[in-house]
């Protein structure tokens, strides 16, 4: 079993900013924790909007606090995002993030999983995991 807190996970290094502090990932599952996925707590930063493109990873986000949206790069859909909302990224979509005027809180499963140390490279995405 294994039982973790926010608490616990803060000031560690399972908690990751990007390099533009447009968010911070608090990692409560990860690669070396053998569940076949990764869990992570997102905050994105109000006003804010970040390019992102998982081509090494499918993952799924559910909104649990803030407004904002995402906006596919292909077709320029834009999707709400409040609290309650799931959106999954089934098709490595490459897409805006964008957080309004208060911090998005978002809880993001990512398969495979990352092991622990992953922020966005320049186009976006993370790198092919070894696991
Ligand atoms: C929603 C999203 O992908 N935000 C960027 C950070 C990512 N969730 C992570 O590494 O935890």
């Amino acid at each position: 079993m294994i039982v973790r807190t926010l608490e616990e996970i803060e000031g560690t290094s399972r908690e990751v900013s990007a390099r533009n502090n447009n968010w911070v990932s608090k990692r409560f599952i990860l690669a070396e924790d053998n569940m076949g996925f990764s869990f992570n707590e997102t905050i994105i930063y109000a006003n804010t909007e970040t390019l992102i493109w998982y081509k090494n990873h499918l993952e799924a986000v559910y909104c649990v606090e803030g407004e904002g949206e995402i906006e596919t790069t292909d077709d320029g859909i834009v999707y709400p995002i409040k609290p309650g909302t799931l959106y999954a990224l089934d098709k490595h979509d490459r897409h805006y993030l964008r957080a309004y005027r208060k911090d998005l809180r978002l809880l993001c499963v990512f398969n495979p999983p990352l092991m622990g140390n992953e922020i966005h490279d320049e186009d976006g995405s993370y790198v092919k995991s070894s696991k």
